[in-house]
Order: structure tokens, then sequence, then C-alpha cells
């Protein structure tokens, strides 16, 4: 019998047959060191990844990208957690509704996470406020667990969400109050114990604080790179950016030739030391934290450790299909691999 690796098991949980038999296949293969009956069309189904698709009913990667706010709602619905009043310094009081519940999620297709979220979602809800806004959170423990909200940035140790007196047990509710600095892209997670499992069950999501005088105009993009540990062995089965392995491989990023494309990218990857993310064709220009207006990199691979995040700047010169994925070639094979899709005509700027 075959060993169940962590590759094996996540197809026998559900990846397709044609991806099976080109993993079975490639095994019995590479013993015999021959290649000549392993053609194309099962590389390219094992390229593919699985077969099927996850249903984007509770949850879309797409949406997701180019959500904040819960700006993805309906105005009435939108009101039920999100609410902004302007302040006489010209700042705004931003307040959110924040509700900790155990769900479960498809995060491959047929392959069901057993996930603790913040308001049903994984990530949670984007975050974002202006530099100097007053951010307030009612955060209501509707889970199994006690949780928290700790977020990244200036705040108050009374506000920080990771003491033991500062548990929210379920059935309870905290108010989080602190000003949004300083700008920059920023995450919060639940800090609760053990934090391993209350991060890798599903409690993150990203907090961007805008400059006060803001950066140019662009199409933004929030992408998560996260992994799951489908049967609890402290090793990921399943890797991604936003949630669903390979979304992105079947309904590309759309983007725009020659127009500013901004990505917020975060690493809550839990288990493993790092992260990164790879894209194809062309460089961004990567601004660490999103702290400092000044670029310090130009690069086409950006390597993040947990709870690092950069903002990522590039325009796409050519119109087609641009691959991105982790360029640690095994959390790419699991999942985490996309692809954007540019349109318009060739910019050479
Ligand atoms: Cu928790």
């Amino acid at each position: 019998m075959l060993p169940v690796t962590r590759r094996s098991w996540l197809r026998l949980a559900g990846f397709g047959s044609a991806a099976a038999a080109t993993l079975f296949g490639a095994r019995r293969l590479s013993g015999a060191q021959d290649q000549s009956s392993h053609g194309a069309m099962e590389h390219a189904a094992h390229v593919a990844g699985p077969v099927g698709r996850v249903s984007t009913e509770g949850f879309n990667p797409s949406t997701y990208l180019r959500s904040w706010n819960f700006s993805e709602l309906p105005d009435e619905e939108r009101l039920r957690y999100y609410k902004e009043t302007a302040r006489p310094d010209g700042t705004l009081l931003r307040e959110y509704e924040i509700v900790a519940v155990d769900r479960e999620i498809e995060i491959a297709p047929g392959v069901f996470f057993p996930a603790w979220t913040f308001n049903g979602q994984v990530p949670g809800p984007t975050i974002r406020a202006t530099e100097g806004d007053r951010i307030r959170i009612t955060f209501v423990n509707a889970g199994s667990h006690p949780h928290t909200m700790h977020f990244h940035g200036w705040h108050h140790p009374d506000m920080d969400g990771s003491m033991p007196e500062h548990q929210v047990m379920p059935g309870g509710r905290f108010v989080y109050e602190f000003d949004a600095e300083p700008f920059g892209m920023h995450l919060y997670h639940c800090h609760a114990v053990p934090l391993k499992r209350h991060i890798h069950k599903g409690l993150y999501g990203v907090f961007i604080v805008d400059p006060r005088q803001a950066r140019a105009e662009a199409d933004e993009l929030i992408m998560v790179m996260n992994g799951f540990d489908t049967n609890f062995d402290a090793d990921n089965e399943v890797y991604a950016v936003n949630t669903v392995a390979n979304f992105f491989m079947h309904e590309p990023i759309k983007v725009e030739v020659g127009k500013l494309v901004r990505m917020y990218l975060v690493n809550v990857t839990e288990f493993d030391l790092v992260n990164s993310l790879h894209l194809h064709g062309m460089f961004f220009d990567v601004f660490r934290t999103g702290t400092s207006r000044t670029s310090t990199e130009s690069t086409d691979t950006v390597m993040l450790c947990q709870g690092e995040r950069a903002v990522l700047e590039t325009r796409f010169r050519y119109p087609g299909k641009f691959m991105f994925h982790a360029h640690q070639s095994e959390f790419a094979e699991l999942g985490w691999m996309g692809l954007f899709e540019a349109v318009g005509p060739r910019r050479d700027t």
C-alpha cells in the first residue's frame, strides 16, 4: 500500500481522478525512467489542478479581491456591519460589527474545512481607513471557543486582544477602539491560545490604512496567502491565495494593459516558515508593509514571513495571461497558483 503523504491524501479526499491517475502514473514511470507514454495532456491535467469547481455562494475569491468595508453588500445590508460618520477635524469615525462564527468552508472541490471565521468568511472582511480615522469595532463571539481581534498598528495595550484578560468568551462581546495609524498594509487576527490553531482555523483579515494624501489611482487587489491543514497534523494540505485552491487558474484576475495595478499582499500561512509570490513575464515595485511611499525593490518574486505584508505595484505591458504562484513549488502544486489576464493594446510604459 502506498504511504499516505499529504499529497496523496488530498487527492484521495476529493481531487479529480485525472490528477490522481497522473500522480500514480508518474510514480510508476519515474521508477522505470520511461516518460514516453507520459504525454502533454497528462501533465496539463496536473497543472490545472483539481477537477470541478468550488461553490462561490458563501465566498467568492474574486469579489474578495476588490472589496473592503463591506462594499460587496447592498447598501441596506452593508449598514448592519459598517457605518461611517464625519468628525469635526475632517477624519471619519468608522464603525464595524464583526462576528466570530464556526463555519465549514470549501477550499478545493469537495474538500471542506471546519473553519472558525470572522463574519462567516476566510479571510475575514477587509477593514480599510485613512490615517487618523477612528476605528470602532463591536466584536461578538458567536463561536464555540474564546476569541479576540488583535490588530497590527498603533493602539493602547487594552485594545491589543492578546492577553488572558482580553479573551472574549463564547456569547461575549468587546468594543475595540483606536486610531488608524500608521498608513500601510496591516492585518488583524485572533490572538487566543493556542495561537497557531486560532489563526490557522481562519481568524484573520486585512487592515489597510491609506495615507492622508491618497496613493495614485489604481486597480487595487487584496491578496491573502493562506494554507489549510485538513487532517490536523500541523502541516498544510491545501495552499491558496484567497482561500480557494487554484481559483484564479479558472477565473483569471482581469486587469487592463497599461493601468496601474496595486496588490495588497499578506502572508498568514501557518506551519510554514515563509511564503512567496512570483509573477511571470514582468516585474513589480515592492513597498514593504506599505509604510513608505518609496519603493525599495523592483523584482518578480517577493518572500514574506507569516504576518509580513507588502504593497506591490506594476503595469501590464502585454495583453494575455500571466501566471502567478508561490515560488515554493510544493505550495504551487497544492493550490497556490493563479492567472492574471490583461486586456487592451500593448503599452510599453
Ligand atoms: Cu480564536
